[in-house]
């Protein structure tokens, strides 16, 4: 249990009904209670049950309101920090929390580092560090997908999988102590079995590792440019997939001329979608550096939706747009399918964008866009292994550590039957060691204060 008692607004700053002041530690309630007045004379929070509210005033030195709140105590260790807590719900708005703050600080109470309520949690064994870690990206989840697996991860769910692995490693280490302690009646160790056991652990990695890149992309999102030559339709598909009227759309070739960026969703990914004006050679300056904008957003982009006019064929300057773009991270929409006069058709696609999915679509008339968001969702997972298997959120740090392990196992097992039984058994050592740095067991003081000083104050 930590020493101090630490205090924070835990709510965002800014006016809302309530705010909220967390108080977290031994003196908590005691302290809170010094200027506390419940509305009901004679009562204390001292004697106020866990999980019920008192409503009453926070009084400054002098005994003067500073404002009217509800407090609810959190007796240690059913609470956030597994600590005694009080949490004062006082009015929103800046000033009267941060006068309600003042006050408590005044208690000899020490203003919480970012994070502090949540490393106080993870010390006190209520969360493991894959939980704790899972608190922030619960906080900052931008679409419900990552939401979800940011919930799985607080529940929890990472520790089970890396038991699962420590598990196969214990095994092995037993294997190959019994030869080592029992080397007379045991004899060498069944290297098959031992094999047998690594195996399973590089595969559990590269399963785990696959899944979280995959979060990955639900957590960190994508960004998407629609690029193609003037007129095409780009600036209607923006509108169209944001569901709002973005950008301009008239049927002036070179009517979009700066870059339009919208924050939408396809499929549970958060995208970062950029309209570009249409690329074509012009002698309006404008329009140029326009053009330079578009051709800058393509090479930064995860991925290219490339559009094309159905009526006009493939022109030069659809060419020339065309050599711009990575043939692996491009989408082919033959838009305007809905006119009569076609130009382009099938066959002629065929040979010329090989490996690339080509849709002929219409935004106007609205068809095979439902096709084009599930090309965006495949191409953009694609390479992360099966949908569905398995799902986890990793952070930066458990993946690195889970990239070395992977390897580390790979090169014990390599060397299996070469290397002495004593170096066998610290190389697996070595790999539980890592796996308890993921799980948090076996974390270092400076990689903890890295960790939660990511967090936002009175978190
Ligand atoms: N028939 C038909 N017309 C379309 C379709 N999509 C867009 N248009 C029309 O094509 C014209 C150009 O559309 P925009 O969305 O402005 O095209 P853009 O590619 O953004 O053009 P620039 O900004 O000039 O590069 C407008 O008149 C649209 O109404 C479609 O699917 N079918
Ligand atoms: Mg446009």
């Amino acid at each position: 249990m930590q020493e101090e008692t630490i205090a924070a607004i835990s709510t965002p700053p800014g006016e809302g009904g309530i705010a909220i002041i967390r108080v977290s530690g031994a003196e908590a309630i005691a302290k809170v209670d010094a200027i506390f007045q419940p509305r009901v004379q004679g009562r204390s929070l001292l004697e106020l049950p866990g999980y019920q509210m008192m409503l009453g005033w926070v009084k400054d030195a002098q005994g003067e309101p500073v404002d009217e709140c509800l407090a609810v105590v959190m007796r240690q260790p059913h609470s956030y920090t597994a600590e005694d807590t009080v949490e004062i719900h006082c009015h929103g708005g800046v000033l009267a929390a941060r006068q309600c703050l003042q006050e408590v600080l005044n208690q000899d109470i020490r203003e919480a580092l970012p994070g502090e309520f949540t490393q106080r949690a993870f010390l006190n064994g209520r969360l493991d560090i894959s939980q704790a870690e899972a608190v922030i990206e619960v906080i900052r989840a931008r679409s419900q997908k990552a939401l979800n697996l940011a919930v799985k991860q607080l529940s929890g769910q990472n520790r089970r999988y890396i038991e699962k692995l420590e598990d196969h490693l214990l095994q092995a280490a037993a294997i190959i102590e019994a030869s080592i302690d029992f080397a007379e009646d045991v004899g060498e160790p069944d290297y098959e079995q031992l094999e047998e056991l690594l195996n399973k652990v590089a595969d559990e990695l590269q399963m785990l590792l696959d899944a979280g890149r995959r979060a990955e992309i639900y957590r960190s999102g994508i960004k998407v440019v629609i690029c193609g030559k003037p007129n095409v339709g780009k600036s209607s598909l923006l509108n169209w997939l944001s569901g709002r009227n973005r950008a301009i759309v008239t049927e002036i070739p070179g009517t979009t001329r700066d870059i339009i960026e919208e924050y939408i969703n396809i499929k549970g990914i958060p995208v970062r979608l950029i309209d570009t004006a249409g690329i074509r050679q012009t002698e309006d300056r404008v329009e140029t550096i326009g053009v330079q904008m578009a051709q800058q957003a393509i090479a930064e982009a995860d991925l290219a939706i490339f559009l094309l006019d159905v009526s006009s064929g493939i022109t030069a300057e659809d060419e020339d747009v065309f050599h711009c773009l990575d043939p692996s991270r491009t989408i082919i929409l033959i838009n305007k399918d809905d006119l009569q006069d076609k130009q382009i058709d099938a066959a002629q696609i065929k040979g010329r964008f090989t490996g690339m999915p080509v849709i002929f679509g219409s935004v106007q008339e609205e068809q095979g866009l439902s096709e084009l968001q599930d090309h965006i969702e495949m191409m953009v997972l694609s390479g992360c292994g099966a949908e569905g298997a398995m799902e986890i959120l990793l952070s930066e740090r458990q993946q690195r550590i889970l990239e070395q392990c992977g390897e580390q196992v790979l090169t014990v097992r390599g060397l299996l039957g070469m290397l002495s039984l004593d170096c066998l058994a610290v190389e697996i050592g070595l790999l539980l060691d890592s796996l308890g740095e993921v799980s948090g067991r076996n974390l270092k003081a400076e990689v903890l204060d890295r960790i939660f000083k990511d967090f936002c104050i009175g978190k």
